[in-house]
């Protein structure tokens, strides 16, 4: 079995060749997509194994995710697929700022119609993390239930639940409807990784360190936030119950392209520490490191490091104090 198991939805994206509203953009090129798959490929970029866990239509789209997932080293003996319904995907515009229009096809993919039984499936045995981030949750209430169903096994088997919030107020029915199940699942996982801002929508609070407490005082054993301009912080239960805290400086952007995926390639950094039990300040780093390089590339996944890129990086890039 792999180090990592995660769940999620893969989504064929479609980037813009040309600036402009989506509604005008005549050519797009070809990507791949999906929180999960994003940070599935940097944990398996740097050496580990992985195995996903999602549902995928019996259509074009979906040969290319099992491609692509395969061609990543990223085990696909839990992708099922379905004729029934379809393989989801999106477009995203080119933006000169970083933060570009995006729109969804998504709405009764075949992603959205995992259920419990397809959990059941899944043999954890050996694993050391399982990987949730919200999307799933929120797709419907089946993948909601899946969800659920994940964590009650990674429990049974002993695994480290890591829980990225991921909030994509679309796909929900209502703001309080996100906030309440996301913040349900987060408090039944052992790690919580929101960036600043899921952190002040979810808790209502606007420092980091009353984000952490939140969620520290209802059971969850770290909270590790991506402050992104101002690096990275994080607070946890020590073994003697008592609090440790650390936090460290963002890396340079010299060539901003698009800000989709960093926090994916940071949550990558974060999951591939913790599999080689490194501190938490080095934890920290490197996951400042990849959130910092996937900024520099247009694809969510494409800047995504080997071990090699990584350490060059790191070796030469410049930190920046908040
Ligand atoms: O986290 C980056 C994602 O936004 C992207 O890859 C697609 O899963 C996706 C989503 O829901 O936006």
């Amino acid at each position: 079995m792999s180090e990592l198991i995660t769940a999620g939805e893969p989504l064929i994206l479609f980037i813009a060749d040309e600036k402009g509203p989506l509604s005008s953009v005549r050519h797009y090129t070809r990507y791949m997509a999906g929180a999960e798959v994003n940070v599935s490929v940097g944990v398996s970029r740097l050496g580990h194994s992985v195995s996903f866990l999602t549902q995928i239509g019996e259509d074009p789209f979906g040969v290319y995710v099992k491609n692509f997932l395969n061609k990543e080293n990223i085990g696909t003996q839990y992708v099922f697929s379905t004729p029934k319904y379809p393989t989801g995907f999106m477009l995203k515009g080119l933006s000169d700022i970083g933060d570009p229009e995006t729109f969804y096809f998504r709405k009764g993919s075949a992603a959205s119609k995992l259920t419990r039984a397809y959990v059941d499936q899944v043999d954890f045995s050996g694993a050391k993390i399982l990987h949730l981030g919200g999307i799933l949750a929120g797709l419907s209430e089946s993948s909601y239930e899946a969800t659920l169903a994940l964590i009650e096994k990674a429990r049974e088997y002993g695994l480290t639940i890591t829980f990225d919030p991921n909030l994509r107020p679309v796909i929900w029915d209502s703001e309080e409807q996100m906030i309440k199940r996301t913040n349900e699942i987060a408090c039944l996982c052992d790690v919580v990784i929101p960036n600043a801002k899921e952190g002040r929508i979810l808790t209502g609070e606007n420092e980091k360190e009353k984000v952490a407490a939140f969620y520290l005082s209802k059971g969850v054993h770290q909270v590790i936030i991506n402050l992104v301009e101002e690096g990275s912080y994080t607070k946890k239960r020590t073994a003697d119950g008592s609090f440790s805290e650390t936090a460290a400086p963002k890396y340079e952007v010299k060539n901003l392209i698009d800000r989709v995926g960093a926090g994916d390639g940071f949550v990558s950094g974060i999951l591939s520490g913790m599999l080689e039990n490194l501190d938490d300040q080095a934890t920290l780093m490197r996951g400042n490191a990849i959130c910092s390089i996937q900024m520099q590339s247009l694809g969510d996944n494409d800047g995504l490091p080997t071990r090699e890129e990584l350490d060059a990086f790191m070796k030469s890039a410049v930190l920046e104090a908040a």
